[in-house]
């Protein structure tokens, strides 16, 4: 039998709209919100009659389907590709890529080490790390933002958090670029960011090494399991390069699209000003605006039905979290950028058992960035237009040129 892009295509289920849209085109990534509204007024699902496979938009589905983890297995993969018909790039993280009960052994060493207490230690440094970044870069009124605070942050931040003992920014950058893009078919977009593997892969695997990490870091604390017995020497390997995956370009996303809401809507970064408080819900708020993880699959494990829909077994469904977090029929004026509104509920950080286990991390990092740029900027003005980059997961920007004037 064909795959499409690694799995098996299904015919399209009675009632559902046959639409032949490219969501990994990038000129939908570039400027996704005509798609994310089209996906919505279709209905529950989709059919992208070119991958064989369904999608979902709208909130309620989008959350049902992406935390029933029974039903809507991650064990084949949360990309296009099918892990019972083809095989992945790497080997499958043990806790992305597997369902229970194996989920829970791995779910529970992360976050241990990623505990409400072990980032409550790291908030001071992050505070110092955030204040001396925008001293530093507010010497020059002109800026090209990605590179000079999204990157910039979290690559100083995170990796010493994690304990890594030497660091090359570009390699975790790229890595996670590959890990992102290789969930998205074998398009333009996933084949650049695949080409750099043969040097990263290696380097990657050393950063994971016992050998290479501090002896105080998080990822030390996941070695730790394994000398306590939870879990294996080489699974702790793969927890801290579930670290590597997830933990940089997501919040070098969150970070970059945070800086481009404030810039775009001047009123809400002057309310962050006159109260830097708000930088918590201000970075929430972009999770939710902007949707740094824009979309990511599940695998049907068996027949079933959802909103009246029939899915076969092995039907893949792209669930679309950036559409589902601009519903209009769950959150009120959706389109606006409010700092002040209440966003408890946004799927940006998934729902479920394999919601982000890096959450109380990677809020972290946006709350001590967000309230240095509050106390230490008086204006943001952007110089040009934003770019936008196209990657087969993410929502990222690719430049973002900005003056900052100082307070
Ligand atoms: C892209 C991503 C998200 C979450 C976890 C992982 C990767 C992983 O490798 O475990």
């Amino acid at each position: 039998m064909a795959l499409i892009e690694g799995h098996r295509a299904i015919d399209a289920p009675p009632g559902v709209e046959i639409w032949d849209i490219d969501p990994y085109d990038p000129d939908v990534q570039r400027s996704p919100s005509a798609f994310y509204a089209a996906l919505r007024a279709k209905g529950p699902f989709v059919y992208l009659s070119r991958y064989g496979m369904l999608a979902c938009g709208r909130y309620a589905e989008t959350r049902e389907v992406f935390s029933d983890h029974s039903r809507f297995v991650s064990s084949r993969g949360v990309g296009l590709q099918d892990f019972q018909l083809d095989s992945p790039w790497r080997p499958p993280s043990i806790v992305l890529e597997v369902d229970p009960p194996e989920h829970g052994k791995a779910r529970r060493a992360l976050m241990r080490a990623l505990s409400p207490k072990a980032v409550a230690e790291m908030r001071d440094s992050f505070q110092i790390a955030a204040d001396a970044l925008l001293d530093e870069v507010i010497e020059t009124p002109e800026i090209e933002a990605v590179s000079a605070l999204a990157e910039t942050f979290p690559t100083t931040v995170f990796p010493k958090a994690m304990g890594l003992l030497t660091v090359d920014r570009q390699v975790l950058i790229d890595y996670g670029s590959m890990v992102f893009n290789a969930l998205g078919p074998d398009n333009e977009t996933r084949r650049a960011a695949m080409a750099h593997a043969g040097d990263i892969v290696p380097r990657i695997a050393a950063q994971c090494e016992r050998a290479n990490l501090a002896p105080n870091g998080m990822a030390m604390t996941i070695y730790k399991a394994a000398d306590a017995g939870d879990i294996t020497e080489g699974e702790a390997g793969l927890l801290v390069r579930s670290l590597l995956s997830a933990g940089v370009d997501t919040t070098v996303t969150g970070i970059g699209n945070a800086l481009w809401c404030l810039s775009q809507n001047p009123d809400q970064f002057d309310a962050l000003r006159a109260e830097p408080s708000l930088a918590t819900n201000a970075f929430e708020e972009t999770l939710r605006y902007t949707s740094p993880v824009s979309a990511f699959c599940r695998t049907a494990n068996a027949d079933t039905e959802v909103a009246g829909v029939a899915i076969p077994e092995g039907a893949k469904i792209l669930c679309v979290l950036g559409a589902a977090n601009l519903d209009p029929g769950q959150w009120e004026n959706a389109d606006r950028f409010d700092i002040t509104r209440k966003v408890a509920g946004h799927l940006a950080l998934g729902a479920g058992i394999h919601s982000c286990v890096g959450q109380n991390l990677a809020r972290a990092e946006g709350q001590a960035f967000l309230s240095a740029l509050a106390r230490k900027v008086a204006r943001i003005e952007p110089t040009a237009e934003a770019v936008w980059r196209p990657n087969n997961a993410m929502h990222p920007l690719d430049r973002l040129p900005l003056r900052l004037i100082p307070a």
